[in-house]
């Protein structure tokens, strides 16, 4: 028998977990960032601390105590999603991390039935905390905040992240196509942080070709609660290896998604099942 989804109020209850929860794991992190931490290579641009793995056991612990029917899923400690998960990223922008760059964020993310259902991203270096739950919202320290109202191209600001995960001539031909297009493309190395900015409307969209379901749990709640459009990351395989992700504010969406679809005419990132171009739920 399908268990019952999580109500309102038993949602409201992990909201405030995750909030209180990812911003004592930020002061941890903090904590590690400024006592000079060395980071390790696990592959080409793919770095690791001990601080990732220190701040995941701690998250793990507080939310097995509160919640010990729910399952966990963390990047660094792995672990198996069920009808109730946590999806968990302790530092969401290793590489700056590793290279000392502010640029990092610890990512708790509540999955209800395999749909992303709430989420908080703690920002530790200016102890910036973004919330949300489906039907509740999207707040940053609080204050409620909703996506840009940016509908043209050429006033664009976007993200285009990259890693070495995704083909190397997909994301320059995309890189064109953005900057052909009139939009001004960056990249932040935290797709946290990247969704957060769509949320709040500093950033008017985000495109990444390979991202994990701990990157994005909390983030994707926080999109569309504030407004704003997203791929269905976890068609087909999203939930185990992973999707491209495209997350925009709304009346950018169709110029940006098709900016993106064309680039990507003829790679398989563009079939259905890695849930481009977008308006998934
Ligand atoms: C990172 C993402 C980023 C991506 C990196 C990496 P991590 O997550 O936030 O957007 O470009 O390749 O996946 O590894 O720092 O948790």
């Amino acid at each position: 028998m399908e268990e019952l989804r999580v109500d309102a109020t038993g949602l409201e209850l992990r909201l405030a977990a995750a909030a209180a929860v990812a911003r004592e794991a930020g002061l941890l992190a903090r904590g590690l960032f400024e006592s000079g931490l060395a980071a390790t290579l696990k592959s080409r641009q793919d770095y690791v601390t001990a601080a990732d793995a220190r701040v995941e056991r701690f998250i793990r612990a507080r939310l097995a105590a509160l919640f010990p029917g729910d399952a966990i899923v963390g990047e660094e400690l792995g672990g198996v999603g069920s009808a109730r998960t946590w999806v968990v990223d302790p530092i969401d922008g290793t590489a700056n991390f590793a290279h000392r760059h502010p640029g990092f964020a610890v990512s708790i993310g509540f999955l209800d039935g395999g749909v992303p259902a709430a989420g908080a991203i703690h920002v530790p270096m200016t102890d910036t905390l973004y919330t949300a739950r489906l039907g509740g919202g999207a707040f940053r320290n609080a204050q409620s905040i909703a996506a840009s109202a940016c509908d043209l191209p050429e006033r664009a600001y976007v993200e285009l992240g990259y890693s070495p995960r995704s083909p190397r001539a997909d994301y320059l031909r995309t890189l064109e196509a953005l900057l052909d297009g009139g939009m001004l493309a960056r990249w932040s190395g935290s797709a946290a942080l990247a969704l957060a900015q769509v949320a709040e409307g500093s950033s008017d969209g985000y495109l990444e070709l390979h991202l994990n379901p701990w990157d994005v749990a909390a983030g994707l709640v926080l999109v569309r609660e504030a407004g704003g459009i997203t791929s269905d990351f976890f068609a087909g395989e999203g939930a185990t290896a992973g999707n491209p992700l495209l997350a925009a504010a709304p009346a950018f969406h169709p110029v940006f998604a098709n900016a993106v679809m064309d680039a990507l005419a003829g790679s398989p990132l563009a079939r259905p099942c890695h849930g481009l171009p977008g308006g998934g739920h």
